[in-house]
């Protein structure tokens, strides 16, 4: 079918921490075959795998050192033979994480590069000269610090947006662009069915390089509004397209930070001339500080009426035009049920997590589900800055604690305990044995200590539980075409209620109507139900007309 990832879920798989099957406390890509029963089970159609390549893991694998091999941790390429074969077998379809803003500083295209001036992969990066003695400009990297690193043999700067051992590739020269395309060509050829793109909107830089702006008090500029949705960015992407997706059926994603709708609607267009979908970041950042030197780093609670004007704001727009993809937590963000739900007690965890289920998979778009979340997995809340492996994290905190002074140590554990990406990466919770039944090694991340009471065993036990929950969600979008197609429209004066989120999905014969209370209050509500209508899902046994309980959520359907 044409479109077919249109009513498709995805399944995200962090590969060090879905299952380790030798004992060497990381997980691998034997071990996710393994799995591949459990996942069938929920009821996805797409895995998306985040980067198995070869890999000094500097930032987990999103430093590619060789985009045709795997990364010996995870196996080998037989492993992945067999891993695609039994996917397709089951009728699920992989996803492949493609990195290609950046490489790995050990990557050979960039051990040559640095060699010198009038090395033929010289200008595979991003070089320049300093300006009197400085950087070539006042970009700062993403992961802190300078997003330039001197180079002392030939007496340039290259450019790393992210980390230093991730140096940025030059998109301006063809010879990379045609080397990315074969090498995804050898992966379509190989049997993959699609790509996510990491910092897709980032490939096209601005001509000159200029500074960013930048207030006196900050050390280096924000380069993304310089680099985001860049001037040959849609070019690149359509060339891309008819060197590679046009030739095989696939899906793709563009991880787009900083995208507008407005661009989004170029990057998602119907005519499939560049991407399937985006993942945009507005309501990832509704609980970010409101000091921008702080960043996300913060432990304040989004407001409903954040939410549902931003989730609104992309149904509308891209209705019709382009298409959505829908997500709460990915490997970079904190556990959804404790960010945006309540974790406070076992049955405000297992009612806010479906509340906030419901609120994201009767939108239209296609469903994002990150490992653990259909378990509702809860963010780890590491004590130490020692639990903490992120890079990203340990950089902050050296540099909000250490060096700026802009908050002390307990502070930011606090928030590190809200926002670090290791809430996400700590290891799957498939049992109450040792280490979770993840591994028999110690584990290469620490295990949320939580696993004994949250656990995929526990779940498939319970018929009340997440998982079915979700299990039922993506059943019923396969199911009803409204989900996939209907119209979305927010409740009549909805928008005024701080505390529940109401909306509509229609088409032709159906009308779903979804009502969410995302507060912990048993509320009075009459909202008008037809008579016709029946219950199509609910987190509560019953249905009570004129109350919402704790978290509720109802969808009616007539
Ligand atoms: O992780 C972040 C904070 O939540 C983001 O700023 C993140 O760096 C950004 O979304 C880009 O993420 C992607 O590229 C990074 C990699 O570290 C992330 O894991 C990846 O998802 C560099 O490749
Ligand atoms: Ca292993």
């Amino acid at each position: 079918m044409d479109n077919w990832w249109k009513n498709s879920v995805v399944y995200q798989v962090y590969p060090a921490s879905y299952q380790d099957s030798n004992g060497d406390g990381i997980g691998d890509l034997p071990g996710i075959t393994k799995r591949l029963d459990y996942i069938k089970k929920l009821g996805v159609d797409i895995v998306w795998l985040s980067p198995i390549y070869k890999s000094p893991q500097v930032d987990n694998g999103y430093d590619i050192s060789d985009y045709r091999a795997i990364n010996p941790d995870f196996g080998n390429m037989e492993d992945f033979d067999k891993l695609l074969e039994k996917a397709h077998d089951l009728g699920l379809k992989i996803m492949m994480d493609l990195v290609v803003n950046h490489t790995s500083d050990e990557n050979k295209w960039f051990e040559e590069s640095r060699k010198g001036k009038d090395n033929p992969y010289r200008d595979y990066y991003i070089w320049r000269d300093g300006k009197d003695g400085q950087a070539p400009n006042n970009w700062g990297s993403f992961f802190t610090g300078p997003a330039w690193k001197y180079d002392q043999d030939s007496g340039q700067y290259y450019l790393h947006l992210f980390a230093p051992q991730q140096p940025d590739l030059n998109w301006e020269n063809p010879n990379v662009r045609h080397t990315v395309y074969d090498m995804m060509n050898w992966w379509a050829d190989k049997g993959v069915d699609g790509f996510r793109m990491d910092v897709i909107s980032y490939i096209s830089k601005p001509e000159g390089l200029p500074d960013a702006i930048k207030s006196k008090d900050e050390q280096y500029g924000n380069p993304e509004a310089l680099v985001a949705n860049g001037k040959r960015e849609h070019e690149f992407l359509q060339e891309m397209n008819k060197n590679v997706m046009s030739k095989h059926q696939m899906v793709t994603v563009g991880e787009a930070p900083a995208v507008t709708t407005e661009e989004a609607e170029k990057y998602s267009n119907l005519n499939g001339n560049e991407l399937n979908m985006v993942f945009q970041f507005e309501h990832m950042g509704l609980d970010g500080s409101k000091n921008p030197a702080l960043g996300r780093w913060s432990n304040r609670k989004a407001l409903l009426s954040d939410i549902r004007e931003n989730l609104t704001k992309w149904q509308l727009a891209l209705y019709g035009k382009a298409w959505n993809s829908l997500y709460w937590n990915n490997h970079d963000q904190p556990r959804v049920v404790s960010r945006f739900g309540d974790d406070s007690t076992e049955e405000y965890r297992v009612l806010s997590a479906k509340m906030l289920a419901t609120m994201l998979h009767f939108q239209q778009g296609t469903p994002y589900i990150f490992e653990g979340e259909e378990i509702g997995m809860t963010n780890a809340y590491f004590k130490k800055l020692s639990d903490y492996v992120d890079l990203d994290s340990i950089n902050s905190y050296h540099q909000l604690v250490d060096e700026q002074d802009l908050l002390d140590a307990p502070t930011m554990l606090k928030y590190l305990g809200m926002h670090s990406r290791d809430n996400a990466r700590t290891p799957m919770q498939w049992d109450a044995t040792e280490n979770a039944g993840f591994s028999t090694g110690s584990t290469w991340e620490k295990m949320n200590q939580n696993y004994k009471e949250i656990n995929v065993s526990k779940a498939l036990d319970d018929p009340n539980s997440i998982f079915y929950y979700y299990q039922e969600l993506i059943r019923l979008r396969h199911q009803l075409p409204v989900i996939t197609d209907g119209k979305y429209e927010l409740v009549e004066r909805n928008e005024d209620d701080p505390k529940v989120y109401a909306y509509t999905r229609r088409d032709k014969e159906t009308t779903l109507l979804v009502i969410l209370n995302y507060t912990k209050e048993n509320l009075e509500r009459n909202y008008s139900v037809p008579e016709n209508a029946k219950l199509l899902i609910s987190n509560y046994k019953d249905d009570q007309d004129d109350r919402l309980r704790p978290y509720e959520a109802k969808v009616y359907q007539y």
